[in-house]
Formats: C-alpha cells, sequence, structure tokens
C-alpha cells in the first residue's frame, strides 16, 4: 500500500482526524489597529449579489471587501520591506510544496497567563527541543498561547493607554527559528509580532527577521490546543492573488488520534 493509500483509508477510519485551526471570517473579525499616521485595516464587508431574488432567482453569492491581513491569514515574504527582494515571495509565485509541512506547536500558554506581553525566548526553543527533538526544516512552528480563547474582540485585541498587549517572540527566538529553516511561524494573536512590537527594535522583529529570510508568518490561528507537540501535518495555502502579500486561508492539520 502506498503511503497516500494508507493516509486516505486512516482519514476514513478515523485513526487520522481533521482538525480546523482557522477562525470564523466574518463582518465581527477583529482587524490589527495600527497607530497613527498608518493606514488601517478596513475590517471585513460582505454584501449579497443576490440570494434567490430578482438579482439570480436561483443563486445565492456575495462579494468581498477586505485586507488580505484579516483573520486567519497567511504573511508572505513580500508583505515586509526585508522581504521584497527575495525569490518566490508573493502568494502566486510561492510553491505550493511549501504551503505543507509538520508542526512543532510550543506551548507558552501558562506563561501568557500571566503575562500578555510574553515574548518567546531562545532558550525555550531549546528547551522545547530537549524534549522533543530538533525542529526539522520545512516544519510550521506554531506558538500556542490560547490567546484563541479571548472571543471577545475587546480581550483579543487587548489595547490599553500604551497600545495592544498581546505575546509573541523575542528577535533572537525568530533569528533561531530561520536557523532552522522553518516554514514559518503560527500565533493565534492578531498577527505574528507582540502587541507592542512596534515600540521593539527593530519595530515589529519577527516580521523583518521572518519575512527577510523568506519565511511565512499564520496569524489568527484557533485550536492549539488540540495539537500534540509533534506529529501533525498542516496545510496552510493561501489564495492565489497576484502579487499578494498575503491572504485569509483555511488552516487544517492532520492529527494521528
Ligand atoms: C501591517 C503592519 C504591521 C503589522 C501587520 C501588518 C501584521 O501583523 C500583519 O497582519 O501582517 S504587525
Ligand atoms: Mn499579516
Amino acid at each position: 500500500m502506498s503511503s497516500l493509500d494508507a493516509f486516505v483509508k486512516d482519514l476514513a477510519a478515523g485513526r487520522i482526524q481533521v482538525v480546523d485551526l482557522t477562525q470564523p471570517l466574518g463582518p465581527d473579525t477583529p482587524v490589527i489597529a495600527l497607530p497613527e499616521p498608518f493606514t488601517a485595516s478596513p475590517g471585513v464587508t460582505i454584501e449579497t449579489l443576490s440570494r434567490y431574488d430578482d438579482g439570480g432567482p436561483a443563486w445565492y453569492w456575495n462579494s468581498l471587501h477586505l485586507g488580505e491581513h484579516t483573520g486567519t491569514h497567511f504573511d508572505a515574504p513580500v508583505h515586509w520591506i526585508t522581504g521584497k527582494d527575495q525569490p518566490q515571495n508573493r502568494c502566486d509565485t510561492i510553491p505550493a510544496e511549501r504551503f505543507v509541512g509538520p508542526a512543532c506547536v510550543i506551548d507558552v500558554s501558562a506563561d501568557v497567563k500571566d503575562d500578555a506581553d510574553f515574548l518567546l525566548t531562545p532558550e525555550r526553543i531549546l528547551n522545547w527541543e530537549g524534549e522533543h527533538g530538533r525542529i526539522p526544516a520545512g516544519a510550521w512552528v506554531l506558538l500556542r498561547t490560547d490567546w484563541s480563547k479571548r472571543t471577545d474582540p475587546s480581550d483579543f485585541l487587548n489595547v490599553d493607554e500604551t497600545g495592544p498587549h498581546s505575546p509573541g517572540f523575542r528577535k533572537d527566538a525568530s533569528e533561531l527559528l530561520v536557523e532552522r529553516d522553518i516554514l514559518g511561524v503560527g500565533v493565534e494573536t492578531i498577527g505574528t509580532d507582540a502587541g507592542q512590537a512596534g515600540t521593539f527594535y527593530p519595530p515589529f522583529p519577527n516580521h523583518t527577521i521572518m519575512h527577510g529570510a523568506g519565511k511565512f508568518g499564520l496569524a489568527s490561528l484557533t485550536n492549539l490546543d488540540r495539537l500534540p507537540p509533534t506529529g501533525a501535518l498542516v496545510v496552510a495555502a493561501p489564495l492565489k492573488i497576484v502579487d499578494g502579500s498575503g491572504s485569509p486561508l483555511r488552516v487544517l492539520a492532520f492529527v494521528e488520534r
């Protein structure tokens, strides 16, 4: 039996489960709050074109208006200035095999409970590797924070007078992950940088370093608590937007029971 035959059989038998890592996408989807004078993300607008009515008596469909970086979405290297000259750096030019990889799930949810500004450190990654083995090239590294359990948008964005507060990566942690030659990082928060990362040096270090190395980002994931530390297979394929910097997408994880 080929490995694909075995995969199909195990799926049908429920030995492999499909876990949806995607948040619902709609008018209530929260969007990133950037400070003045930066252009704001427009949010999601869905307009009915027809719904079994004069506009289309037998069909229902909508038009969409939204930013590329809305809800559960993919960050392509060209999104950041550091990745603008990387080869195959945009949604329509990234080879499809780079959308599929094994997941390494680093659980920092206990730390984030006490510290909304928690940053992943290289030490923490090395500890994880001591327990679970070295992060392989081509892996999706997913940061489990349980931030997706904040279903109230104001708790999710967590903005106070000093700006947004949510967890992320220390610069040297992003550098270590680039050294591991991962596909990219995935997070449960609104973006792949910490809420306060606009004040860091360099600003938005994870975007700066990941995209500068041709790596990807996945933001606003959910259900990371349903994944094992290793062993899941993640498929995260953005829309093939011409010259696209990113895209909302459906992220699926295949998990052995
Ligand atoms: C634009 C500017 C800053 C950031 C972002 C977008 C994102 O997080 C994003 O969605 O890529 S930090
Ligand atoms: Mn983004």
